[in-house]
């Protein structure tokens, strides 16, 4: 392996101050990952899935106190506290580190020690970088061999370059002959940023976005403040390619808050005929000018993270396809025969499953079977729609960037920017109802600007700012154009307005069209909206009232959702860029003009 002194010191100091029994470096080989499977099944930590219903496949039950992100012990730590902004929880680096150094000390006794070089992105694309996860958990190196470019290639591209420090412990060390519990963690939990330093220390939880630190942690938090040092943009969104029946295809990136649904988008089965959308990535997107002036986003990820409940074979199928084998499952339930199973996977509910407790679990059961944020790994290799440019190093051109949130009234089915200020004052504005991915109140609505609030680096009224330096950066007609959509509206009786999934489309093909110059559009106050008839509803079970209802902002509704903002900016004082300001009073005044 070609490690070079300064990875290897660091190593050796992370080594000296966890203490770990033994030290493994992850070659990222398919015999390793098998000899880890088989470890963790031997402990009783992981079950093999039954190789003839799902190969290769693995499945995890978390302990009950670790399933979801922990946005309340998320820290970024920059020098100033100024620099974390209002919508981060800060703490002084040289204290923070103090504090970690007491809690890593010794953390990793009894375990093993993996060190894993991993790249995001494609190897030696321009756009991507490199970390070293140290973890001293198995489970996440297995889960971080699915979602990100592991192992020995990844050094020979590092040489002795820099890469993203990053530090993981369940922080539950073992005394001798203490016996291991099957999901190790600590009820303290720390997920530490250091911006400047490009370093992140994780700290008691071995779940998701607060242990795969490629994902969150390093490609949006640390990322996002790369980015604005260096002039791109690192996006918590999703990438699609979609080509028209005539066979013009254009890129499209779009942002929407946790569990919205981007998976599903990334991977959409259009409901109408000639219309194709191939996946380049359903989470995040790095993006850098090319030499044209365009845009170019790569998919940093190499696997999927997703959502199991509400994922089947009718909701998206392409997801299903894509974890019928080497996937790993995580707090969904066991069927008999040794497959999993989670609410809305079936229509018809097995007769008999173990739940993510190990408990019986049947139809007439009162609680769920699976969590609500029980989550499949899987390769986006297996996608049967994955783009063909999905590892170009060059990364896809984006035409255009959807916001989007899950808001019962108000925000419009689909609604197109007036231009790239008004659409990131649009991406500042975007709130939804809060999910189960972050541990927090659920249905809850709450401002989620470019949906970046848990996963922003800096300050988010200087991210507003690169948003609109970004903007500068070229010229108008090549910049992407910007949109915001919302599948989530509600009529009176509390039912979806819109079929959403595959009817999706309908909304991507507007879209499409106002890309290609179409004028089939409509001025409101709040953005241009498709003219009558403009929106392709053939075959939809969908009568004009409802259509109407999908788009009417009322002028007091409009108005109180200005104010709301107002009040919303004031938290961050001077560091709202004037632009942004500018851009709520014009629209206020477009509503009292109504
Ligand atoms: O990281 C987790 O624990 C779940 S949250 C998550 C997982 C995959 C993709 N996105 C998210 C998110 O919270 O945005
Ligand atoms: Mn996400």
């Amino acid at each position: 392996m070609n490690i070079s002194n300064k990875l290897r010191n660091w190593v050796d100091e992370c080594a000296a101050l966890c203490k770990p029994d033994k030290i493994h470096w992850c070659d990222g080989s398919d015999e390793e990952y098998q000899s880890l499977a088989n470890m963790l099944i031997e402990k009783g930590a992981i079950k093999k899935l039954n190789e003839s219903k799902r190969p290769n496949s693995y499945y995890a039950v978390s302990d009950p106190t670790d399933v979801a992100r922990v946005e309340d012990r998320t820290f970024i730590c920059s020098e100033k506290e100024e620099d974390a902004g209002p919508t981060n929880n800060w703490k002084d680096p040289a204290e923070m580190k103090e504090l970690l150094k007491g809690i890593f000390d010794g953390c990793m006794k009894g375990r093993t020690m993996y060190v894993m070089p991993f790249s995001m992105g494609p190897l030696g694309s321009d756009i991507a970088h490199i970390g070293v996860e140290i973890t001293d958990s198995p489970y996440v190196v297995m889960n971080m061999r699915i979602m990100t470019r592991i192992g020995s290639k990844v050094l020979d591209v590092l040489g002795d370059g820099n890469f993203v420090h990053c530090l993981h412990s369940v922080g539950a060390p073992l005394a001798d002959g203490q016996e291991d519990v099957n999901w190790p963690c600590n009820k303290e939990k720390y997920i530490v940023q250091f911006p400047e330093e490009r370093s992140i220390w994780s700290f008691g939880s071995g779940y998701g976005g607060n242990a795969l630190l490629g994902k969150k942690c390093f490609a949006l938090r640390i990322a996002s403040a790369m980015a604005k040092d260096e002039g791109w943009m690192a996006e918590h969104m999703l990438i699609v390619g979609i080509t028209s029946p005539e066979g013009v295809k254009k890129y499209v990136a779009a942002a929407f808050p946790s569990a919205c649904g981007k998976t599903n988008l990334a991977m959409l089965t259009p409901t109408i005929p000639g219309w194709k959308v191939e996946t380049v990535g359903d989470d995040i997107a790095w993006m850098k000018f090319g030499d044209d002036g365009r845009l170019y986003a790569i998919n940093p990820e190499y696997g999927f993270f997703g959502v199991a409940p509400g994922t089947s074979y009718h909701t998206n199928g392409n997801a299903m396809k894509s974890m019928e084998s080497n996937s790993l499952f995580t707090n969904v339930a066991l069927t008999d025969d040794g497959d999993v199973w989670w609410e809305g996977m079936t229509e018809e509910k097995p007769a008999h499953l173990k739940d993510w407790h190990g408990k019986d679990w049947t139809p007439d059961s009162q609680t769920p079977s699976s969590h609500p944020n029980s989550r499949f790994t899987c390769p986006a290799s297996q996608c049967p729609v994955i783009d063909k440019d999905w590892e170009n190093p060059k990364g896809v051109p984006i035409s255009a960037i959807l916001f989007g949130g899950r808001r019962a009234s108000i925000v419009p089915l689909v609604n197109e920017a007036f231009d790239w200020q008004y659409g990131t004052f649009l991406g500042s504005s975007v709130s939804s109802e809060m999910t189960a991915a972050a541990a927090g109140t659920l249905g809850q609505l709450r401002h989620d600007p470019f949906a970046m609030l848990p996963f922003c680096g800096y300050n988010m009224g200087d991210y507003f700012a690169h948003w609109l330096k970004m903007g500068k950066k070229s010229d108008s007609s090549k910049l992407p154009k910007i949109f915001y959509v919302n599948w989530f509206r509600k009529d009176e009786n509390g039912k979806f307005i819109w079929p959403g999934y595959g009817d999706n489309i309908r909304v991507l093909k507007w879209v499409f069209e106002r890309l290609e110059g179409s004028d089939n559009f409509e001025d409101r106050p709040y953005g241009r909206i498709p003219s009558k008839g403009a929106l392709d509803t053939s075959g939809l079970d969908i009568s004009n009232d409802e259509m109407e209802k999908l788009f009417v902002i009322s002028k007091e509704e409009g108005l109180s959702e200005v104010n709301e903002l107002r009040e919303y900016y004031k938290k961050f004082g001077d560091k709202l860029p004037a632009e942004l300001a500018d851009e709520l009073n014009k629209l206020e005044e477009r509503y009292n003009k109504m």
